[in-house]
């Protein structure tokens, strides 16, 4: 992608964890975006996770107690600082390739109560005739709203799991060989990782929502109608040449408020 301002990160270190994403399926960005940020974030988000649990909660969309909830593509979560991070997009251009797409910037909410998640993918394969896995093609860029700690409902992820078949990885969890690790996290880091590695959400033992927000990026040919940004004209005129770029396959809406609210992303796990 052309014009990359400057972010943290060498090429060689960007190179680097690349090599731990292709490798173990994820690499961990250490305290990387502001946790001042996040914490404005996690502010206007509670009153987003509320509507959405007294409006479609009995939906239970990704299980007991745990909800997937679209981002309003609007202040504070339309931030630049944060969609076109530098390093992020370095290392997703790297890894997804040239003139990738964002086409997702939604969170996952475990709450008190929630429960184990089925160790899955958040994608099909490309071509499951083959039995065989492609190079990544869909990314997701996660980061928390609050520190995850053993209690709150860590996210699990098996390593190296997403380029074998999802048969023969979920075999190698379930004989010991391959463990799940439990990722707790500080405010600021932010995971990468090929949605196909093999991973669930965990309990949250707490009386504290966990937000954790997914924005996804795909390679340029692939679109997953499941999810969508709708970007509401007024916040597309201000966006930059690359956003509009990356954005190109997210309708342009006069208002958020006419859409439908209930989430269309339902079906999650492959
Ligand atoms: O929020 C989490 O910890 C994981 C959620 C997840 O993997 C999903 O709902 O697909």
């Amino acid at each position: 992608m052309s014009q990359m301002s400057k972010g943290r990160y060498s090429g060689a270190e960007i190179d680097s964890f690349a090599g731990d994403v292709l490798r173990d399926g994820f690499c961990v960005l250490p305290e990387h975006f502001p946790a001042e940020t996040l914490r404005a974030w996690g502010a206007a988000f509670a009153p987003l996770l509320a509507a959405h649990v007294a409006r479609e909660g009995h939906l239970q969309n990704r299980g007991s107690a745990r909800y997937y909830v679209t981002l309003p593509f609007d202040a504070p979560f339309a931030d630049p600082s944060i969609y076109e991070d530098p390093d992020v997009l370095a290392l997703v251009e790297r890894l997804a390739g040239e003139d990738f797409t964002m086409v997702q910037l939604a969170t996952d909410t475990p709450l008190l109560g929630s429960a184990y998640q089925d160790v899955h993918r958040d994608t099909p394969p490309l071509f499951p005739e083959t039995g065989r896995e492609t190079p990544p093609y869909q990314l997701a860029v996660n980061f928390p709203l609050v520190e995850v700690t053993r209690e709150n409902g860590p996210f699990e992820v098996a390593r190296g799991t997403h380029m074998l078949p999802r048969d023969e990885a979920l075999h190698l969890i379930e004989t010991g060989e391959r463990k799940l690790e439990a990722l707790t996290m500080r405010l600021g880091d932010v995971i990468v990782r090929d949605v196909r590695a093999l991973h669930r959400g965990t309990p949250n033992l707490t009386p504290e929502p966990r937000p954790m927000v997914v924005i996804g990026y795909s390679r340029r040919w692939l679109l997953r109608p499941e999810v969508t940004i709708h970007i509401p004209r007024h916040v597309h005129e201000t966006l930059s040449e690359r956003a509009r770029r990356m954005l190109r396959f997210n309708p342009v809406v006069e208002s958020l408020d006419d859409l439908p609210a209930t989430e269309i992303y339902q079906a999650f796990a492959y």
